[in-house]
């Protein structure tokens, strides 16, 4: 059960292309909502999408999570390492093929930037696999360096890489 508890909204990128995407997915997704201070509000749809970046690796599937957490922003960050190494994440090629991702894409309005911290995620108001799926849930959340809706950036993107909600 997730308490209610005080905090800070943030929102999860979740990813997977490696072994059973969906699964991968779900399970990071029961991890999160275990984890100590952290309540999990809402869960976006399962999407399909085409890698950006390296082209020549397996489709991935995407989701965003919305938490409200207790934690501090660097506590976070641990958190979701420890989801990803638990779950036997390995760390090789840069933007590879990967069981688990779990990034940071916005904490509250905080903007962080520190040498190991970037917050809000750099690419995700660049991404439609981001977009697409927080669009669904948040649409209304104001990109803390930009002052634009996520609607107003999912309107603007350039990105054209198939992104398909999966339909279960
Ligand atoms: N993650 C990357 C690089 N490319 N492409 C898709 N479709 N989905 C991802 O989650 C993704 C990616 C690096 O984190
Ligand atoms: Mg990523
Ligand atoms: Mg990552």
């Amino acid at each position: 059960m997730t308490e209610p508890l005080n905090g800070t909204i943030a929102y999860i990128g979740i990813g997977s292309n490696l072994g059973e995407p969906i699964q991968n997915c779900r399970k990071a997704i029961e991890s999160l909502s275990r984890s100590k201070g952290i309540a999990l509000i809402t869960v976006s749809s399962f999407y399909r999408t085409e890698p950006v970046g390296i082209e020549d690796q397996a489709l991935f599937v995407n989701a965003v999570v919305e938490i409200k957490t207790e934690l501090s922003v660097h506590r976070l960050m641990q958190t979701l390492m420890a989801i990803e190494n638990e779950m036997g994440r390995i760390r090789d090629v840069k933007g590879g093929s990967r069981i688990i991702d779990l990034d940071l894409l916005f904490y509250g309005q905080q903007v962080i930037s520190e040498t190991d911290l970037i917050v809000p995620h750099p690419e995700a108001h660049r991404r439609r696999f981001v977009l697409e799926p927080l669009c669904e849930i948040a649409s209304y959340f104001i990109h803390p360096s930009f002052g634009v809706s996520i609607r107003g950036l999912k309107d603007r993107l350039c990105d054209q890489k198939v992104v398909e909600k999966i339909r279960e």
